[in-house]
């Protein structure tokens, strides 16, 4: 019977010992057997074997126990070390994608301008009249003001209809110089092939004391820049109007499919128009409380520039949701 105690005690796993168990403790087992033995015999004999029998079967659950309750333990720890899932290791993009067209391209328009050190400011989706449009002098019967185009919530609040209203917000609490570019989702009541309700934009503002921020700083910034985004094309600027620059120009590109030549996509002008850009209008900066200062702002669709940039020629593209749809990117 100490065999059987000391094969308990050696157990290497929880299975050994339940073999053992059963072995001892079973219908079939070494100390069951012993006890159907009690039958046969009497009195004082009966008793002493009783005791011992009852003794071992004691001493065998008691070392049982213990040496389970320590094997488990064991097993556990041994099975979650071999089971643990390291968050933090490297894996290389398993879709071999460079992620949605559109965060792909707003990523690099951010690159270029906070490597000029151009700090990226957010701000937020809900806004009120005053720094979504009278600040940017949209006065009250401006037609971009119109119910039609503009999603409103009750007490004049509304969905930012660009991304201005963050440019208005940094003016307020900080001071020149600021050089600032705000990218994100704007929203306008529109929906036909070439508008979503949501789109996105990247406005840019530069603001400096006195009159050290110019046109050709703007002109030889907005060039540079597209020449990154779009390698070697020609870039023009065209006279053009918003109530919040002047002067103010549209800009345009070479059209990177046909070099110029005319084709479908620029429709045959050979030109493709990319963004907008100004001179901040002295009223901006009224309405914000700055005096002797000069500034210049651009602003851009991403979802224009991922077209060109992607070759995505169907804007509800991009906000497909299936992967095979995403992976060609
Ligand atoms: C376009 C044109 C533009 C601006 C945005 C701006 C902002 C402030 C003051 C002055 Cl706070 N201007 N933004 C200026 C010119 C053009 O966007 O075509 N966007 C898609």
């Amino acid at each position: 019977m100490d065999t059987l105690l000391q094969r308990l005690k050696n157990a290497k796993t929880s299975q050994e010992l339940e073999t053992i168990r059963v072995e001892a403790l079973g219908k079939k087992g070494s100390i069951t057997q012993k006890f159907s033995e009690l039958k046969s015999l009497e009195g004082e004999a009966k008793k002493e074997l009783a005791k011992t029998l009852n003794n071992l079967k004691m001493s065998f659950e008691s070392i049982h126990q213990e040496k389970k309750t320590q094997l488990q333990t064991l097993e556990l720890k041994a099975a979650l070390e071999q089971e643990k899932i390291d968050v933090s290791l490297f894996v290389s993009n398993p879709h071999k994608t460079l992620g949605h067209p559109i965060s792909y391209t707003k990523d690099r328009i951010i690159d270029y301008f906070t490597y000029l050190g151009y700090e990226l400011c957010i701000g937020p989706l809900i806004e009120d009249d005053f720094h979504n449009f009278a600040a940017l002098n949209l006065p009250e019967y401006h037609p971009a003001r119109d119910m039609q185009d503009t999603f409103y919530f009750k007490d004049s609040m509304l969905l930012r209809t660009h991304t201005s209203p963050v440019q208005i917000r940094t003016m307020q609490t900080q001071v020149p110089p600021i050089k600032m570019i705000c990218p994100g989702p704007t929203f306008r009541r529109d929906y036909d092939l070439t508008h979503t309700p949501m789109f996105h934009q990247v406005e840019g503002l530069v603001v400096d004391n006195g009159d050290k921020a110019s046109f050709s700083n703007l002109k030889y910034t907005l060039e540079d820049f597209l020449r990154y985004m779009f390698g070697d094309v020609k870039v023009r600027f065209r006279s053009s109007f918003f109530p919040f620059t002047e002067p103010s120009a549209e800009v345009d590109i070479s059209c990177v499919f046909c070099d110029g030549c005319g084709c479908r996509v620029c429709s045959q002008t050979g030109w493709l128009e990319i963004l907008g850009c100004g001179v901040v209008d002295e009223y901006v900066f009224q309405a914000v409380g700055y005096k002797n200062v000069s500034g210049y702002a651009f602003g851009m669709g991403i979802e224009r520039l991922a077209m060109l940039t992607c070759g995505v020629s169907d804007l509800r593209s991009f906000f497909e949701t299936d992967l095979r749809v995403l992976e060609q990117f």
